[in-house]
C-alpha cells in the first residue's frame, strides 16, 4: 500500500521511494505477446537499439522502474528456452543499467537468468511463478535483490482453460503469504518482498474483478501490492461487443481506470504498457492524496 511510513526499498542501489504510487513500465522483449507483441523485432530478430530507445522513452514518461521479460507467459504462449531468454534479456538488462537512471525489473522464474541480471545490473526479480522453479529461492536469496511474488494459478498454456476456487482471494492471499514464509526460511529479508495477485492468470473475469475490489485484504498483510492489469483480456471481455473482445489496441482507457482503482484499494506498483498516460492518471491520486483532505 502507498504509505508515508514505509521506507524506500533499496534496489542495487536505486531507491524506491513507495510512499506514493509509482509505475513499472513493460519492456517485453518476446516476439509473441498479444498486446505488444514483436514491436521490438526487426527482421525476425530482437533488435537492441529499437528494445533500448523504447526503455529509454518509457523512462522519459516517468517510469519509476522497468521491467525487462524474455519469456511471454499469455494463455497457450510456447515455452522459451532458457538461452532464448538469456539471449533477450541480458544484453537490454546490461544496456539500460549503464546508460538510463531507473531501477531495473527483471521478469523471469529461471534461476540462472535471476543471477546473471542481478550481476548486469538488475534492481529487482519479478517472477510470475513466485520463486517456485528449481533453484530459484536461492538465486533470488543470493542476489540479495527486492522480489516481486505472483500469483498463478495452473501454467500459461493451460491456465485459462478452467479456473477455479472456493474464495480467489483467500486462496491467493495464502498462497502469496506462503511463498513469503518460503522467501523468509530462505533468508530474503520480508522488508524486501512485493505481492501481487496475478491479474489474468488463472483467473475469469469475476475472479479478477473480486481480487481487484478487495485488494485491501492482500494489504493487509503489510508488503506492497504491485498490480499488472494493462491491457489485459478481462478488459477485453468486459467491453466486447457482439462476442467480439476489445481489441489490445482499444483498452488504454479501461486500463487507466482499472489502475486508478487498483491505487485507491492500496496497490503500490502499476505495471504499465502505455506509461505517460498511466503516470498522469496515478498523479490525480496522488493529488488528491496531497491537497484533498485540508
Ligand atoms: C504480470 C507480470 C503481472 C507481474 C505479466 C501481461 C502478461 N508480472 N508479467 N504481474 N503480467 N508481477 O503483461 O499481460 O500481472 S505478462
Amino acid at each position: 500500500m502507498s504509505n508515508p511510513q514505509r521506507p524506500a526499498l533499496d534496489c542495487a542501489g536505486r531507491f524506491l521511494d513507495l510512499s506514493r504510487p509509482l509505475v513499472m513500465g513493460i519492456v517485453n522483449t518476446t516476439p509473441d505477446s498479444f498486446s505488444d507483441g514483436g514491436a521490438l523485432y526487426r527482421d525476425g530478430a530482437l533488435d537492441l537499439e529499437r528494445a533500448f530507445a523504447h526503455a529509454r522513452t518509457l523512462c522519459e514518461e516517468g517510469a519509476a522502474i522497468l521491467d525487462i521479460g524474455g519469456e511471454s507467459t499469455r494463455p497457450g504462449a510456447n515455452p522459451v528456452s532458457l538461452q532464448e531468454e538469456q539471449d533477450r534479456v541480458l544484453p537490454l538488462v546490461e544496456r539500460v543499467a549503464a546508460e538510463l537512471d531507473v531501477v531495473i525489473s527483471v521478469d523471469t522464474s529461471s534461476a540462472a537468468v535471476m543471477r546473471e541480471a542481478a550481476a548486469l545490473g538488475a534492481g529487482l526479480i519479478n517472477d510470475v511463478r513466485a520463486l517456485t522453479r528449481e533453484g530459484a529461492l536461492e538465486a533470488a536469496a543470493a542476489t540479495g535483490l527486492p522480489v516481486c511474488l505472483m500469483h498463478m494459478q495452473g501454467q500459461p498454456d493451460t491456465m485459462q482453460a478452467a479456473p477455479s476456487y472456493a474464495d480467489v482471494v483467500a486462496e491467493v492471499r495464502t498462497f502469496l503469504a506462503q511463498r513469503a514464509a518460503a522467501c523468509a526460511a530462505a533468508g530474503i529479508d520480508r522488508r524486501r518482498l512485493l505481492l501481487d495477485p496475478g491479474f489474468g492468470f488463472g483467473k475469469t473475469v469475476a475472479h479478477n474483478f473480486q481480487l481487484l475490489d478487495r485488494l485491501p485484504e492482500l494489504a493487509r498483510d503489510g508488503l506492497p501490492l504491485l498490480v499488472g492489469l494493462s491491457r489485459k483480456s478481462l478488459i477485453g471481455k468486459v467491453l466486447a461487443r457482439d462476442d467480439r473482445e476489445r481489441p489490445a489496441e482499444g483498452r488504454l482507457p479501461a486500463s487507466l481506470a482499472l489502475a486508478v482503482l487498483a491505487v485507491e484499494r492500496g496497490a503500490a506498483i502499476v505495471r504499465a504498457h502505455d506509461v505517460a498516460a498511466t503516470v498522469d492518471a496515478l498523479a490525480m491520486f496522488a493529488a488528491m492524496r496531497e491537497w484533498g483532505r485540508q
